[in-house]
């Protein structure tokens, strides 16, 4: 099982990204505690030094194998269903601006929250439409350098667009790209599936990212979540992707990560 953690490249709103702060005093800790990898949050490529975070991974001997993008919503607001197609496009844009970023670390782009939310005013078959025309763009625009895109269902709290894992697979056929897949997120698996073995089964081997969190959104371990079954479940499918830990940094993101680890590991 190859682990990695979520680590946020510049302060956010988003409280599950584990690790923020200096990015190279995290690099080293992630290292330390033996993740394999690190899962970048990054708002818009252009506020990263691209050189210097590439030395400062590979400084690490870490992998990048997924890259986080949620914030483009979460602190500007972009997103695939805006009423505003110029909001429409610069998301697109955004997207497009990670594929260069991916393309070094061969890691996969996330399409979290980007998505955006049913705007009041916007009916669902025409925000589903915008968000289909997005996907195969960005897809298209991804596929001739090897990167792929997962959609992330994200829980009703967050989101009113693709709560659940049969809506991804749904969006998947619509999308009709061999590169758009799914990341689950036991999180917000815990919220909307009716059992989440049995989704993991469903999606197989659409499912391109995995976040771990416990039901409480703690690590591994600090919830009520059978990891030992999911993770059978998901290692069943053939899955040879990453196990992502993206979670609330309790009681500290050090202990967290260490307790994650120690969870996973004995499974
Ligand atoms: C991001 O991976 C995630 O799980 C969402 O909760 C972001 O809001
Ligand atoms: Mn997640």
């Amino acid at each position: 099982m190859k682990l990695s953690i979520v680590l946020s490249t510049q302060p956010a709103q988003f409280q599950a990204a584990t690790f923020e702060g200096d990015l190279e005093t995290n690099l080293r800790r992630i290292a330390s505690l033996g993740y394999d990898g690190v899962e970048l949050a990054i708002r818009d490529p252009k506020l990263v030094d691209l050189d210097d975070l590439e030395r400062l991974v590979r400084k690490h001997s870490l992998n990048v194998p997924a890259i986080g993008t949620g914030q483009a919503w979460g602190e500007q607001g972009l997103s695939f269903t805006d009423p505003d197609p110029e909001v429409r496009r610069a998301a697109l844009e955004r997207i497009k601006s990670h594929i260069p970023v991916a393309a070094r670390f061969q890691a996969i782009i996330i399409i979290g929250l980007v998505r955006g939310i049913l705007k009041p005013g916007v009916d669902l078959p025409q925000a589903m439409d915008w968000l289909i025309e997005a996907l195969r763009e960005g897809s298209a625009a991804a596929r001739p350098h090897g990167i792929r895109l997962a959609l992330e269902p994200i829980n009703r709290y967050e989101t009113t667009l693709i709560n659940t894992a049969a809506q991804g697979l749904e969006l998947i056929e619509r999308v009709g790209a061999a590169n758009f897949g799914l990341l689950l997120d036991t999180f917000h698996m815990n919220i909307e599936e009716a059992d989440i073995e049995a989704s993991i089964r469903l999606c197989g081997e659409r499912i391109f990212h995995f976040h771990v969190a416990d039901s409480n959104r703690w690590y591994p371990g600090a919830g009520h979540l059978d990891f030992k079954s999911i993770i059978g479940a998901l290692d069943a499918t053939g899955y040879q992707g990453w196990v992502s830990g993206e979670f609330l940094p309790k009681p500290d993101a050090g202990t967290a990560a260490r307790q994650n680890i120690a969870c996973l590991r004995q499974i």
